[in-house]
């Protein structure tokens, strides 16, 4: 009964038929993520992966028309026996000590020229290759031409050379055809260490009881069904199990039968690399998370951090001194001309911080470059220091939130990759942004006029008045005034000029109040514009560059799962 469900399921698994295309785009897809994560993730959790694309490109390149079996298992199992009965030839030593096999033998079926090269690759030694057909076996072994069968040493050896060996050629194999007997077929080792590992290659695993005519026939099918009983266990359900007498040809017909069908079909080497990528994805898989990746930081944790970064960058108090700035030109161009020269002499809040438009003309149209470090903006304090980090790390959790961990750790780490530049960055930001403050307003030009008009007026009344007053002391004819109503000319002139003055003035000054704190918003609005686009360069876009990677990620591994 067993075995007719196994050879059912032996012929489902056979129409499964891994298409080259469609493996060698769930290669390129492995090969995708590796691009998408280099430098984000640990190398060490990506070596099975970056194996895998290294030896299939090499297994795909070397030859699709052979079919590379291995017969491995414990030592005495019998693998050389069934080795030499399958080659119909004593090509490697059978011995009674124990363990015989301590290299690699393999055999070709067909010209070795052809294997040559995969032989290389696999690294069996030029004098332990040997060639089956020849022109003398005519059509007898044409049926397994394409096969290079290897006998393995033992994996369960004393010896951990051979041990070594087992492990490097099963990573390197097409199908393993597991060799067991009577006596160890349910020994740990094998099924826990070996068995249970190639349980993602169940389409190019086999499983052979040898040595079967040591059991009384009676006992051979419940040995048969405990065994498969071990191997549904091991994940390895509906995997070929044969019972083989390696001694006696006629009950290893079954066994070279399934090769035969194997090396016909071609698929082994495909299905093999497929069961690889199956292997290591499931092995990114928690890399990558079920939902979909963020965009990125919220405006609002954006916003904190632009807010953050306008208190570092001493935003406010360039925001104050260009209110101040304002205040203090516009008085010494409104002013009452008298006092503008008092005015003038004292420094210009722009000034003291060195910023663009601190003078107008020369320095206002700089470019930013040229100014680095050049400002004298206050440092920042600790407390705003501290502000700083934590908005950047709120900028780090809410792009992580709900990334596996590496990604995560990714994330954090890019949004802190640029903080030492910061510090220039927002510098640069601050001195390149146009304050506004290059340029002197018409109407500062037109009040200034006025002033002078009326000063001129109130001087030129005391002239005139001085000079009646003059002539008068000299005993000269007095100056006839003309008259404006009652009043004298110069003295309306001289008074008329003094009031006018001090009521521009008066006027004009809650004017400039105003202005100035429109100066201020403006500045300050230009400032926040320029040092939000530094936060977003400096520390968004490096946490987004991590978060498209990890979509690309996230995207390949699923292009590379089997469809
Ligand atoms: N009766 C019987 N004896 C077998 C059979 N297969 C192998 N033997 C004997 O079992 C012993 C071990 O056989 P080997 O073929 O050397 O076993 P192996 O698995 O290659 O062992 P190592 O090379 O040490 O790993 C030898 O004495 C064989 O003659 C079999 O099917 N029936
Ligand atoms: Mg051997």
């Amino acid at each position: 009964m067993t075995n007719i469900a196994d050879r059912v399921r032996a012929a489902l698994q056979g129409d499964q038929r891994v298409d080259p295309d469609a493996l060698i785009a769930r290669l390129d897809a492995v090969r995708r993520f590796l691009d998408a994560v280099d430098g984000q993730l640990p190398d060490a959790q990506l070596v099975p992966a970056h194996t895998l694309v290294e030896r299939a490109g090499t297994r795909l390149a070397l030859s699709r028309d052979h079919t590379v079996v291995a017969l491995a298992g414990a030592t005495g199992s019998g693998k050389s026996s069934l080795f030499n009965a399958l080659a119909r030839l004593g090509l490697s030593p059978v011995g009674v000590r124990r363990p015989t096999t301590g290299v690699a033998h393999a055999c070709v079926w067909g010209p070795l020229d052809g294997a040559n090269r995969l032989l290389d690759w696999i690294g069996v030694l030029p004098r332990h290759r040997f060639v089956r057909e020849s022109a003398l076996d005519a059509d007898d072994e044409s049926a397994l031409h394409g096969l290079v069968l290897l006998d393995l040493p033992d994996f369960d050896s004393v010896q951990r050379s051979h041990r070594l060996e087992v492990d490097r050629l099963l990573g390197l194999v097409d199908l393993v055809v597991w060799v067991v007997d009577p006596q160890k077929y349910a020994d740990r080792v094998i099924h826990t260490n070996y068995l249970r590992e190639f349980h993602r290659h169940r389409d190019v695993t086999l499983v052979v009881l040898n040595q079967a005519d040591r059991l009384p026939p009676a006992e051979l099918p419940p040995v048969l069904d405990d065994l498969r009983r071990l191997l549904d266990a091991d994940g390895l359900g509906g995997v070929p199990l044969l019972a083989t007498t390696a001694i006696d040809p006629a009950r290893i017909v079954e066994l070279r039968g399934t090769l035969e069908r194997t090396v016909a079909g071609r698929q082994a080497a495909l299905r093999r690399l497929a069961g690889d990528v199956d292997t290591v994805v499931a092995g990114l898989d928690e890399l990558v998370a079920a939902d979909t990746p963020a965009a990125g930081p919220d405006e609002g944790t954006v916003g904190s951090l632009s807010r953050a970064l306008a208190g570092t960058a001493g935003v406010p108090a360039v925001a104050a001194a260009v209110e101040g700035a304002y205040r203090h030109r516009a008085v010494a161009s409104t002013g009452w001309p008298l006092v503008r020269g008092w005015r003038r002499l004292r420094p210009d809040p722009l000034r003291r911080l060195h910023l663009p438009g601190a003078v107008s003309g020369t320095d206002a149209g700089a470019p930013a470059e040229s100014l680095v470090a050049a400002t004298s903006v206050p440092d920042p304090t600790a407390a705003q220091r501290s502000a700083l980090g934590l908005a950047v790390r709120a900028v780090a959790d809410r792009s992580g939130a709900g990334l596996p961990a590496p990604w995560a750790t990714a994330v954090t780490t890019a949004a802190r990759s640029r903080l030492g530049d910061l510090p220039d960055a927002l510098d640069r930001a601050v001195a390149g942004t146009d304050l506004g403050m290059d340029r002197r307003p018409v109407w500062w030009r037109f009040v200034g006029a006025v002033q002078w008009l009326v000063t001129v007026a109130a001087v030129a009344g005391l002239g005139w008045l001085a000079l009646g007053y003059a002539l008068r002391a000299l005993g000269l004819p007095a100056l006839e005034y003309p008259r404006v109503g009652e009043a004298p000319l110069p003295t309306v002139l001289l008074l008329g000029g003094l009031l006018a003055g001090l009521l521009l003035a008066a006027l004009t000054r809650p004017v400039v109040r105003w202005s100035a704190r429109r100066a201020r918003h403006r500045a300050e609005k230009r400032l926040t514009a320029a040092v939000d686009a530094v936060g977003r360069d400096y520390v968004v876009t490096p946490v987004r560059a991590v978060l498209d990677r990890y979509g690309q990620a996230r995207q390949a591994l699923r292009d590379a799962e089997r469809s």
